[in-house]
């Protein structure tokens, strides 16, 4: 299978600005008339935000870290086959809120569940498809909890302690170390500085890959 489109994914811990900030990605792409689809996880089908609403609800019942893994990962297979491939294989690209990057942040991470584990489920999941760009976007865990708790009501993942986020942070700062893929932008700035930050992480991205 030969992939013709390029695939970007935005993460972040809560708060980061990623709403905000695919919307100036968005625009960014569309004045370069790059087709493109914007997606999200966990969700993006019928089926996978079902799956999203059932792991996003706050519930007395205690949720098994395997079992959220799991429903994580059957959202992803689904989102994959019926948007993601489709249109990278049509020369499509891909702009997605959250991917597995997000797996080993807070399952790895949050929920300390062990990277093989999760390494062995991308695989079966996505074979061997990576993004081509993860845009890490970062701010200390205080003020992102801050801009979050913000906006009202709080979701299963929101409600989790500081301590929490503190690894999920971490293990997404280690990633952006590891693999070259990885694009770690300062969010804590103001918005017009986080948006120029942007603008030259995505004019270096589009000269590499123009034909
Ligand atoms: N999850 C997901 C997993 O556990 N594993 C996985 O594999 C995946 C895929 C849902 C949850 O699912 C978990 C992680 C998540 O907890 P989500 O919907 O992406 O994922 O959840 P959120 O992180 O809550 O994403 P949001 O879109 O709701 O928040 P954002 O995008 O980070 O924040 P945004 O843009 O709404 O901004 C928050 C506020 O800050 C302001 C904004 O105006 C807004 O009010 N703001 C700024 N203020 C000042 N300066 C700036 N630079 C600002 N940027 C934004």
């Amino acid at each position: 299978m030969t992939l013709r489109g390029r695939f970007i994914t935005v993460e972040g811990t809560e708060g980061v600005g990623k709403t905000t900030n695919l919307e100036y990605v968005r625009q960014w792409l569309q004045q370069r008339g790059i087709p493109f689809v914007a997606t999200r996880e966990p969700g993006g089908t019928p089926l996978a935000e079902q799956i999203r609403e059932l792991l996003l609800a706050p519930r007395p019942e205690p949720v098994d870290p395997t079992a959220e893994l799991l429903l994580i990962f059957a959202a992803r297979a689904q989102h994959l086959r019926q948007v993601i491939l489709p249109a990278l294989e049509q020369g499509t690209w891909v702009l997605c809120d959250r991917f597995t990057d997000a797996t080993f942040a807070y399952q790895g991470g949050g929920r300390q569940m062990d990277r093989d584990a999760i390494a062995s489920l991308e695989t079966l999941v996505q074979g061997s498809l990576r993004p081509d760009a993860v845009i890490l976007l970062d701010v200390p865990v205080e003020v992102g909890l801050a801009r979050a708790r913000g906006r009202g009501a709080l979701d299963r993942f929101e409600q989790e302690d500081v301590e929490f986020f503190q690894r999920v942070r971490a293990a997404y700062r280690q990633r952006a170390r590891q693999y070259p893929g990885y694009h770690l932008v300062d969010a804590a700035a103001d918005l017009a500085q986080v948006q120029q930050r942007l603008d030259r992480v995505l004019t270096e991205l589009y000269r590499q890959w123009r034909p």
